[in-house]
């Protein structure tokens, strides 16, 4: 619980019963006046707690020394896992950037939420939240939070329903759309709606500026701002994705590695010390026991197995297969710590599976909000689970991306790569490798996860099942076409601004 100084000295307060006593008043009238005082001295009622979501675009638990990585330093988000709990079985909205961020931010999963995939619009951004959409952002604001994106939005562009400020978020600044955020070194981005150049970058390489300094400064500035109301603060950080460009090798310099391995090795570094920052500024404030965090990769590592990154690093990613774009465990299961000093157990390491759309009415629960009308979500609540206790039951998980279905239900794993192929069983207890196919000797299991794929999803013309749609194809080619025309260009928007520091 937070209390605030009710004076401008809180470090000599004055006492009123000190004060009155001196004075004429009389006796009754005084006890009435001290009773009256007591009252207003009194700790204020409990605040609702701050919610921050780091959403780590592709960090895998490869990545990271509390999963077990050796060469790549992260000391900070080692403790936060020390101090906090750290989940093996987190699973994230579906396999890539947009639809998994889409699923934290609408408490839905893949079959039912508005955006599946990564949907390209030109000029810039991607498809849309509907404006109908009931997002986390908004219950935040319904529940009197401060709300806040800072990073790689990807869930529609300024002039469309998908705009942030309107879906629920006050103060947005970074990346709108995810194709300009391949770049550390853009030439533009956006404070709120208003884009701002940053000087020194060409867009194609490293630069000058830094975007993710901009961001996390500005980023540890609002929560600073905020500190004395509940705030509600989606950190989509685009660390460690490619392309793998830093301002500073750091430690890694030295190293007998190549530019591109000491590249993302820098980065990762990179996110841990930022998310340290983070942390600090909370204790600094004296609200990291009025705040819970919690961090994410969206979708797995970004790397196949084979690729050099993954083979330097010795990335075995606990024997999971697969990776982002694909739906095996390599892919869903992210690394994933919560941090809540007093209430989220430390030194916990869980194993019980929990998906990204829980995170909507866990918030909603903490907040006491009371959720705007058409508010729906796929998730359960993990406030007991978070505090240390049983994670909910349920009877299954669901993701889709472009054609590809999986499911899990109990202890079995379906995954179907496409409509025309067949459904695959895998045993997540026995195989959590995802190795043996177990289709051929488990009929009743096919038959039984051909159901929930078909239950588990609600129709959308632009999400057909098996195939990308023809608009959707013709839009991600004229997108990518504009970006790179902006590319080669050095396009940046007419009422571009310089940089204010
Ligand atoms: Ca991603």
């Amino acid at each position: 619980m937070q209390t605030f100084p009710l004076s401008s000295t809180p470090d000599r307060p004055v006492s009123p019963l000190n004060r009155l006593s001196d004075s004429n008043v009389p006796a009754p009238l005084l006890a009435l006046i001290v009773l009256i005082g007591a009252i207003c001295l009194a700790p204020a009622a409990e605040r609702s707690p701050n919610f921050i979501f780091i959403l780590s675009d592709d960090i895998a638990q490869g990545d990271l020394g509390c999963y077990g990585q050796e060469l790549i330093q992260t000391p900070r988000l080692d403790q936060m896992a020390a101090e906090g709990t750290r989940y093996m079985q987190a699973y994230c909205g579906t396999a890539v950037c947009a639809p998994s961020r889409a699923s934290f931010f609408t408490g839905l999963h893949s079959g039912h939420s508005p955006i599946r995939g990564n949907y390209e619009l030109a000029p810039e951004g991607q498809l849309p939240l509907p404006a109908e959409t009931v997002t986390i952002a908004e219950v935040a604001k319904s529940a009197g939070y401060a709300t806040a994106t800072f990073g790689k939005w990807g869930m529609g562009f300024f002039d469309t329903t998908g705009n942030p400020f309107k879906q629920g978020v006050d103060r947005f600044y970074g990346y709108n759309c995810q194709r300009l955020a391949h770049s550390y070194f853009p030439t533009y981005m956006h404070d709120d709606d208003q884009p701002f150049l940053l000087p020194g970058n060409d867009g194609q390489g490293v630069g000058e500026t830094y975007a993710q300094e901009l961001i996390q400064n500005e980023m540890i500035r609002w929560v600073k701002a905020n500190a004395e109301k509940p705030f509600f603060l989606f950190y989509a950080v685009t660390l460690p994705h490619g392309r793998y460009e830093i301002d500073d090798l750091g430690i890694y310099k030295d190293k007998p590695w190549s530019e591109k391995e000491k590249a993302f090795a820098a980065m990762v570094t990179r996110l841990d010390s930022d998310i340290g920052e983070l942390l600090d500024t909370l204790k600094e404030l004296g609200i990291a026991k009025d705040t819970l965090v919690i961090i994410s990769g969206d979708n797995g590592a970004a790397t196949a197995p084979e690729s050099d990154v993954s083979q330097r690093f010795k990335q075995d990613r606990n024997g999971l297969r697969g990776y982002k774009g694909k739906l095996y465990e390599g892919a869903l299961r992210q690394a994933a710590m919560a941090w809540w000093p007093g209430t989220v157990p430390a030194g916990r390491v869980d194993a019980q599976p929990w998906a990204f759309w829980d995170l909507m009415p866990t918030f909603v629960e903490i907040s006491g909000a009371t959720p705007p009308d058409g508010y729906e979500t796929d998730g359960l609540s993990l406030v007991d689970y978070l505090k240390g206790g049983k994670a909910p039951q349920r009877d299954s998980f669901y993701w889709e991306l472009n054609g590809q279905q999986a499911v899990r239900f109990g202890q079995w794993k379906a995954v179907r790569n496409a409509i025309n192929k067949p459904i695959e069983i895998y045993d997540l207890e026995k195989d959590p490798g995802e190795s043996t196919d177990l289709a051929a000797t488990r009929p009743d299991l096919v038959k039984e996860a051909g159901t929930i794929l078909i239950q588990s999803r609600r129709e959308d013309p632009n999400w057909l099942l098996g195939t990308r749609t023809p608009e959707h194809e013709k839009s991600a080619r004229e997108a990518w076409k504009v970006k790179r025309w902006r590319d080669d260009n050095q396009w940046v928007p007419e009422n571009a601004r310089p940089l204010e520091r």
